[in-house]
């Protein structure tokens, strides 16, 4: 594939400084050489700390950020500040932040655009729940979302990274199966090449998320339109290196 294998972790609200230490301890000893492309996604309150321990070979990544460079948001935090302190990553879109916080179509797209316009690089989530999944609706909600991302991505695909990540497999420990997750990631390959371009449809990465694990890594990442995962639950455990190298 001429895409570089990408895995992300995805610390969620969890960790302290120990943990991250101890954390990236073993991943320093574990995540070897520049073969897959590693990013770990921090809660905000550590990423100064985790820039200054992460080795070279593995980037950072925040779980989210504001839609303008600065002013009146309490609570929130922009792309300029996450450059600011050394992290070149945003995950946006998650569906946590869709369904856990009500963050629309609309504001995602908002977010995306004005992270890469500052310069950072995107991890873009979508996914269907299980009811939609149900309903014979999933390729209609996976391309209403990535279509709502499109205009604010514009040019900037050789910076952003799709994430695809069924709710109904997210920390409930029911892995989409990698027929399942090939489908669904076909269809957006798809959608890239008659929506966008073929060039853009051959060089997107696009990854899994939804309870991978260092056990089930390794067949998804067989399937040829997996580019890589975003991991949870497992990348705070040591099994996070299995995923990092299941594409060997
Ligand atoms: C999906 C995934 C990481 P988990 O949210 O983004 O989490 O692997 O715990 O299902």
């Amino acid at each position: 594939s001429p895409r570089k294998f990408f895995v992300g972790g995805n610390w969620k609200m969890n960790g302290s400084k120990k943990e991250i230490e101890a954390l990236v301890d073993t991943l320093k000893k574990g995540v070897q050489g520049d073969a897959v492309e590693v990013v770990v996604g921090c809660p905000a309150i550590y990423l100064q700390h985790t820039a200054s321990i992460l080795p070279s070979n593995i980037a950072l990544s925040a779980q989210n950020c504001y839609k303008v460079s600065k002013g009146a948001f309490t609570g929130e935090i922009s792309p300029a500040m996450i450059k600011d302190i050394g992290a070149p990553w945003v995950i946006l879109g998650h569906s946590e932040r869709r369904n856990v916080f009500g963050e629309s179509d609309q504001l995602t797209a908002d977010k995306v655009g004005h992270a890469l316009s500052e310069g950072l690089k995107v991890i873009a989530c979508i996914g269907e729940k299980l009811e939609e999944r149900e309903a014979g609706k999933t390729e209609q909600v996976v391309l209403s979302q990535i279509s709502a991302l499109k205009p604010a991505i514009g040019q900037n695909w050789d910076k952003t990274v799709i994430a695809y990540e069924p709710v109904w497999a997210i920390g409930t420990g029911k892995t989409a199966s990698p027929e399942q997750a090939q489908e669904v990631h076909a269809i957006i390959r798809d959608w890239l090449k008659n929506e966008v371009s073929s060039a853009v449809s051959e060089s997107t990465r696009i990854i899994y998320g939804g309870s991978v694990t260092g056990a089930n890594a390794k067949d998804l990442a067989k399937k040829p339109d997996i580019d890589g995962f975003l991991v949870g639950g497992a990348s705070l455990k040591p099994e996070f290196v299995d995923i990092c190298n299941s594409n060997a």
